[in-house]
């Protein structure tokens, strides 16, 4: 498949395309890159959805409650799952890791898992390069869904055009556990596993920590949503929820979408920057020799840099 045609058949929203499109992304290959250029101008129209919170949390379970939802409505949906321990079914599950279901497939979800081993520090990049062909697919929805680990994935959560925390009941300091950071890049709470003992303390908990923050007139207070997602309780309530804030910012949707495109422009720029480095300006082994001069205290880390940046920017 030349690459043309690669990018049509993406456009057009065929699925092995797509999944093709997205192995090239995860492989790291020059291809991969040349087809995100081809489909770039053709993005932009799908809704972008974060969804992270701790470990077992029930976030697959309630995306594919959402997804449901969203189908009932008519809408498509693309689903990026960070490397989830618990696997998606109800849609064309693409790529090479996991096998196709052939059975109960259902066109209008696209799922693809990424894993997290082999990215060195590219996967958040990846997985936003995945929205972005899910969204030249055509999807109306693009769901991404990460244990809101590392900062990056933090990034890419926070730079969706909504973002949505998870919480569950559990000891009472749940809400105090998160990782900072996490907290702040909620549109909507999210308490699932509601029918457990100690859901309203959560979202009280939850409450508390937002009564710190002065909001400003007109401002969107992040809404608590408690669900049930293995019965699929509160979950119309929390796509009410999710209509309602995109409609409070639809006027401001620019803003996020610019945050999103700073992140993808530094985060790339710093990954070619090192690629140069690495390639170009290192002598093969010198990278290592570095870090044994670092260990043994014979250099510092700023001094090295100082050097190899000066190298790679012309001996200057
Ligand atoms: N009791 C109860 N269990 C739930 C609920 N939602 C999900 N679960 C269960 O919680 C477990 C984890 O659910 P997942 O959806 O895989 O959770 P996750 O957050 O995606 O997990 P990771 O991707 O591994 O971080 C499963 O056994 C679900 O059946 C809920 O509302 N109530
Ligand atoms: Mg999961």
């Amino acid at each position: 498949m030349t690459e043309a045609t690669l990018s049509e058949r993406v456009l057009a929203g065929d699925a092995r395309a797509v999944a093709r499109a997205i192995s090239l992304i995860e492989d790291e290959a020059p291809a991969g890159a040349e087809l995100i250029r081809r489909i770039f101008a053709r993005t932009g129209r799908a809704y972008l959805i974060g969804v992270t919170g701790p470990p077992g949390a029930g976030k697959s379970t309630l995306v594919d409650r959402m997804t449901a939802g969203l189908r009932k409505q008519g809408r498509t949906v693309g689903i990026v799952a960070v490397d989830p321990t618990s696997p998606y079914t109800g849609g064309a599950i693409l790529g090479d890791r996991v096998r196709m279901q052939a059975h109960a497939r259902d066109e209008g979800v696209f799922i693809r898992s990424m894993a997290t081993r082999g990215h060195l520090g590219g996967l958040a990049r990846a997985t936003g390069e995945v929205a972005v062909v899910f969204d030249a697919a055509g999807r109306d929805v693009v769901i991404i869904e990460t244990v809101g680990v590392g900062q990056d994935e933090v990034d890419i959560v926070g730079t969706a055009d909504l973002s949505i925390v998870t919480i569950v009941p559990g000891s009472g300091d749940e809400v105090q556990a998160l990782k900072a950071g996490i907290m702040e890049i909620a549109d909507i709470f999210v308490v699932n596993k509601a029918d457990r003992e100690g859901a309203d303390r959560t979202v009280n908990s939850i409450e508390a920590m937002l009564s710190l923050h002065t909001f400003a007139e007109g401002e969107w207070r992040p809404p608590i949503v408690k669900t049930e997602a293995t019965t699929g309780r509160g979950v119309p309530e929390l796509l009410e929820t999710v209509e309602k804030f995109r409609q409070h910012t639809a006027a401001t949707q620019g803003s996020r979408r610019r945050a999103r495109a700073e992140w993808r422009l530094r985060e790339l720029l710093g990954h070619r920057f090192l690629q140069h480095v690495e390639a170009n300006v290192l002598r093969p082994d010198e990278f290592s020799e570095v870090l044994d001069r670092i260990a043994a205290r014979e250099t510092d880390p700023y001094s090295a840099v100082d050097a190899i940046f000066s190298r790679a920017i012309g001996g200057r």
